[in-house]
């Protein structure tokens, strides 16, 4: 059906402006490889793998044989108290991926439910230690942990927590490390910055550390316009959590699954948290999904009670859901048959060259880039934020290249399968636009 004769009243779109869409509406209609397909015909080279989820690119034949297949299997089965072994399966295999200690999976449906989940798993950790004061959670200036009332309270994107207020009181949050000087045009990791993680000392100091549960923060912030973490910073926020008793949360709704080079960022640098929040690439966008690896320290004191009696009063219905682990399952094959995370890495150094060629435009505030994630940071026009931004978005959708923005910053994330003449596409289209925006 063609978006003229289908009435798009009822659908209210999330984060979206609603009514700008419906009288311009840009309607995929189907995706193969690199490239989405629209309800007109019209061919766009996805330049942020759907929403920085489908890592592998759209319509891998393994994970859509894996759907079909389960799907004449049993597409439900109850997930408290019984379960399948596609379930089981994936968390194995999980563990078996991410570093050290990381060994239990809980299984949500959506990154914002993971940042919850690992929030509360964090309180129940410690009133099950017998420290049930630990309560305080620490999250981050500029943090996105997706849009439940535990991730918005340790969230820090205003506009994301404006009218939603109050959050959970027992609260705080670290600076962000966005525009440090001398951290322009960095490439990769920034060289400075990381002294701001011991701002988490002062925290310490002030709500003592006897009241802290856990800090959160994403090792790349990906919603604020891509804030990549300083050399040394996330390690420093380690030692520091480390020593004062404090679990370590990485949320890696973003960052995991190839897109900065390795199964997870914490793999990358070699630092071993307490959690990580996974979703997104968990199933390459084929199911909603989301995961929270939870190290055996923090499982085994939650689980070790009665043995017939419940241990932890939390989960969804559709926790593990058949479906969406067949699809996770057949991701992880496909991630590791076509060696993505290594291509990632390997194409990085390339992709980091092209966007930094966009420095010329004189519109060009700042580039960034971490693994194969980018952003191109543009000066406001004046009195209208986020227009000229929103402009390229248009104006590259009419030539044919899917990109994501938030307020007046580009970000790139394109799928992990990209070669380099279609990262040259990407970068001469936003060449041509930066010179007339
Ligand atoms: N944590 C992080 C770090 C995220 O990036 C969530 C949690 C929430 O996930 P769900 O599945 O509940 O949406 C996210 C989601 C963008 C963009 O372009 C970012 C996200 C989602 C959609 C768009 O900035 N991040």
């Amino acid at each position: 059906m063609s978006a003229n004769m289908q009435n798009l009243e009822s659908y209210w779109m999330p984060f979206t402006a609603n009514r700008a869409f419906k009288k311009n509406p840009r309607l995929f209609a189907s995706a193969d490889g690199m490239y989405y397909q629209t309800t007109e015909g019209k061919k766009i080279l996805d330049g942020c793998a759907g929403l920085w989820c489908v890592n592998a690119g759209h319509g891998q034949k393994k994970i859509n044989d894996a759907l079909k297949f389960q799907i004449d299997q049993m597409t439900y089965s109850p997930a408290f108290q019984g379960g399948h072994l596609g379930a089981f399966e994936f968390a194995e295999r999980l563990a078996d991926m991410f570093p050290g200690n990381l060994n239990h999976v809980f299984f949500t449906n959506s990154g914002s439910e993971a940042a919850d989940t690992s929030l509360k798993l964090a309180r129940a950790y410690y009133k099950a230690r017998g420290n049930p004061e630990k309560v305080k959670l620490i999250g981050r200036d500029k943090g996105y942990h997706g849009v439940n009332f535990g991730g918005l309270s340790v969230g820090g994107i205003p506009a994301a927590r404006k009218v939603f207020g109050p959050f959970l009181p027992e609260v705080d949050h670290l600076p962000h490390t966005h525009n440090v000087d001398g951290n322009l045009f960095a490439k990769g990791q920034p060289e400075n910055g990381a002294n701001l993680a011991d701002r988490l000392l002062e925290i310490i100091e002030l709500h003592g550390a006897e009241t802290i549960a856990a800090v959160i923060v994403e090792p790349m912030a990906g919603s604020a316009g891509v804030v990549v973490p300083p050399k040394g910073y996330l390690e420093r926020l380690r030692k520091i959590t480390k020593d004062n008793d404090i679990l370590l949360i990485f949320d890696e709704v973003i960052t995991a699954f190839g897109r900065t080079g390795d199964v997870s960022t914490a793999s990358l640098l070699n630092i071993q948290p307490d959690m990580i929040n996974t979703a997104k690439g968990l199933t390459n966008g084929a199911v909603p999904m989301g995961a929270v690896l939870i190290s055996d320290e923090i499982q085994s004191t939650i689980v070790d009670g009665p043995p017939d009696v419940i241990e932890l009063f939390h989960g969804y219905t559709y926790s593990g859901h058949p479906l969406a682990c067949a699809a996770g399952i057949a991701t992880m094959d496909v991630y590791a048959e076509q060696k993505l995370f290594e291509r990632a890495a390997s194409l990085t150094p390339y992709f980091e060259k092209a966007v930094h060629s966009l420095k010329r435009h004189d519109n060009v505030r700042d580039i960034r880039n971490f693994g194969m994630v980018a952003a191109i940071d543009l000066i406001p026009r004046e009195g209208a934020p986020a227009a000229r931004a929103f402009d390229a978005y248009l104006k590259a959708f009419e030539q044919g290249v899917l990109i994501r923005t938030t307020g007046d910053i580009i970000a790139l994330s394109p799928p992990l399968i990209i070669d380099e003449s279609e990262i040259e596409t990407i970068i001469d289209t936003l060449d041509d636009i930066l010179a007339t925006i």
